[in-house]
């Protein structure tokens, strides 16, 4: 129950904000150029406290914070090189569909906190969740001109889902923590995922505006990652949330049967009368799953 409580919570922070009215509409392709010259020139004129981070990741407590490069921090790393110089992150490319043409947009990264990753003692592998998982996270949301616009106020479940798209592209990016359960009944994470986001206005809200955020405004987000729900299945249908995403293009509006409920919530995709989770088969090996065709044959 707590966590639907708070799941709740969390989607109230992204979404129930009325947005201003919308002003017209700019050109996705120019917007995107003219975003990315701004990240630019903010990752190459800020940094971040690294050296409240010691270099054996030991340090889980300190806050990262972002300031600017003036003449009293020339000696700062930006944050552009420790993407670049550094490689303490990266840049991912996402393609949005705009007017027929996919218009690239990149995701800055920088990992904060990359030393000790949790990983999986299966393969070796950081586990880190997918765009379509559940995480509990501490996050704090920044303008480029540092402005604050959002603040979660204690570590929180979020469903990634119900997050703008660079938010919950960015949680692939940095591993879980190692999770230690005390003799208390209560949990201690440590070596958790930390980092630094920085997106174009159209990963996040484009032209919609809201009280603190103005309309083609690209968002930097500082994120700690701390655990997720693997598989995370938000219509408990036996098919992980990733999955319902049948075209594979990372958005979930994906209706087979065009009843207005988007696979991920749909617990009859097909709208046959057959539960999804009771047609979790192929029965006429066309490599079509029951439960997306609904005529079963
Ligand atoms: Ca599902
Ligand atoms: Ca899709
Ligand atoms: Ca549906
Ligand atoms: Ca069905």
């Amino acid at each position: 129950m707590r966590f639907f409580l708070l799941l709740f919570t969390a989607i109230l922070i992204f979404y129930c904000t009325k947005p201003n009215p919308v002003e017209d509409l700019r050109d996705v392709k120019e917007q995107a150029m003219n975003d990315d010259e701004a990240i630019i020139a903010y990752l190459k004129s800020h940094y971040y406290n690294n050296e409240d981070f010691s270099s054996d990741g030991s340090n889980n407590t300190a806050t990262i914070s972002i300031d600017t490069i003036d003449a009293d921090a020339s000696s700062k790393t930006s944050l552009y090189d420790q993407i670049f110089t550094n490689k303490n992150g990266g840049v991912v490319t996402i393609p949005i569909e705009s007017n027929g043409e996919m218009i690239d947009h990149k995701l800055y990264y920088v990992r904060v906190f990359s030393k000790n990753i949790a990983t999986d003692s299966i393969n070796g592998k950081p586990v880190a969740p997918t765009v379509a998982d559940s995480v509990y996270a501490s996050y704090k949301g920044v303008l480029l001109n540092r402005t604050q616009f959002d603040e979660s106020s204690s570590n929180v479940w979020l469903n990634a889902l119900g997050t703008v798209r660079g938010f919950r592209e960015s949680l692939p990016l940095i591993g879980r923590g190692n999770i230690q359960d005390n003799a208390d009944g209560s949990v201690t994470f440590t070596d958790f995922g930390r980092g630094i986001f920085i997106m174009p206005s159209n990963l996040a809200y484009f032209q919609r505006s809201f009280s603190n955020i103005p309309a083609y405004s690209p968002l930097v987000f500082i994120i700690n990652l701390y655990t997720y729900v693997p598989d995370t299945d938000h219509d408990s249908d036996g098919v992980p949330s990733i999955k319902e995403d049948v075209n594979g293009d990372k958005i979930f509006t994906d209706d087979t049967d065009g009843d207005g409920v988007f696979n991920y919530l749909d617990i009859d995709d097909d709208n046959d009368g057959i539960l999804t989770s009771m047609e979790l088969t192929d029965a006429d090996n066309n490599g079509v799953l029951d439960y997306l065709e609904n005529n079963n044959n």
